[in-house]
């Protein structure tokens, strides 16, 4: 019923208040009743009582913002693990690229730790002044039971930083896979064909076949400007070859209180959604290759609600690079 049937002062006048306001009854089943016989078609009350609502329940919609695959873990690992690359490809190479401590060395020990089955910490990580990684790394991660290098390698980068930033020729050295495995990066000196150990004529294999951009998630209202611009950078660059982009979005245990207390509420959170959708239109990707993830960091064992959204992320990677590559008119050459 829509009534306002007084508004500001109204004083008692003999035994009743006179209301100065409407009713108006609507979307109400008044069986058989008017307005008029209803209100006793005037606008006098004997008593006036006046509620107000003080308490607002926050309720969280329990329906989640995105569905993940109904498949267990093995499922997700095997897929993985039985993973070959077309034609005579020997791995996909993934590359983690972002800001200096947002989590991409993280994001390769979680990856490890999931398929050791145990929490393992290869790569360092850790807070510093500048980049912790400092040399480029193409890790391998190897098959639970059968000890086999997985066909898919994470490539972990140093990190973006103002001033002491890889520039986009430096990036674009790297897509292009001219840089081997445990090459020392050097800030003041850029790479080029003269320096030692790179690689003048890559071949596909070697190349980078979908990049991750790896975003801390409390960050994304502050982006560093100077990090977007390299982000759109090599956008802009590798759009021209088709090659897969993805974000990871690391640390929502720290965007958001309820993932803080409980991850498994992580496709819950309307505060992470609403993180998935600045970044997509930050980078100007579908909110469906936005991936929020939280490393292995402060745990001692595995848990199922950190494994199963960091191994659907991994997942989607490598069908991603798997489909670039069945695409790519180099394929038959290598
Ligand atoms: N709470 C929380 N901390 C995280 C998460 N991921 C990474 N960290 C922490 O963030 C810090 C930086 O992580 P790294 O993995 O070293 O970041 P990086 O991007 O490799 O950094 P650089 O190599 O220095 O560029 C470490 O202290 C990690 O423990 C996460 O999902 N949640
Ligand atoms: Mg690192």
């Amino acid at each position: 019923m829509i009534c306002s049937p007084f508004s500001s002062t109204i004083n008692k006048q003999n035994n009743y208040f006179q209301g100065n306001g409407y009713t108006s009854p609507k979307s109400y089943n008044m069986q058989g009743h008017n307005v008029t016989n209803f209100t006793g078609n005037n606008l006098q009350f004997t008593e006036v009582e006046v509620y107000q609502v003080t308490e607002h329940v926050e309720r969280q919609d329990e329906t989640p913002w995105r569905k993940l695959p109904e498949v267990k873990q093995k499922v997700l690992k095997s897929e993985l693990e039985t993973y070959s690359p077309p034609g005579k490809l020997d791995h996909v190479n993934i590359l983690l690229l972002g800001a200096v401590g947002s989590g991409k060395s993280s994001y390769f020990n979680t990856i490890n730790s999931i398929f050791q089955g145990r929490i393992t910490s290869v790569a360092r990580s850790g807070s510093a002044e500048h980049s912790l990684t400092t040399t480029y790394r193409l890790y391998k991660i190897k098959s639970t039971d059968s000890r086999q290098p997985l066909k898919v390698r994470l490539c972990d980068t140093r990190g973006l930083e103002d001033g002491l930033n890889l520039d986009l020729s430096d990036l674009m050295a790297i897509i292009d896979g001219h840089l081997p495995d445990r090459f020392t990066f050097n800030p003041s000196v850029p790479i080029r064909p003269d320096i030692p150990g790179y690689k003048k004529n890559p071949t596909l294999n070697d190349r980078i076949h979908c990049i991750a951009f790896v975003v801390d998630s409390t960050a994304i209202d502050v982006f560093p400007d100077k990090i977007l611009q390299t982000f759109k950078a090599v956008q802009h660059r590798v759009n021209v070859q088709g090659l897969p982009q993805v974000v990871l979005l690391t640390k929502v245990d720290k965007a958001c209180e309820v993932v803080s207390k409980d991850v498994s509420q992580l496709f819950i959170s309307s505060a992470i959604r609403d993180v998935v959708e600045k970044t997509g239109e930050l980078l100007g990707l579908p909110r469906s290759h936005v991936y929020p993830v939280k490393n292995y960091e402060d745990e001692l064992v595995l848990d199922d609600n950190v494994t199963i959204p960091a191994l659907t992320s991994f997942v989607q990677m490598t069908r991603f690079a798997d489909d670039f590559l069945n695409d790519c008119p180099d394929l038959d050459e290598d």
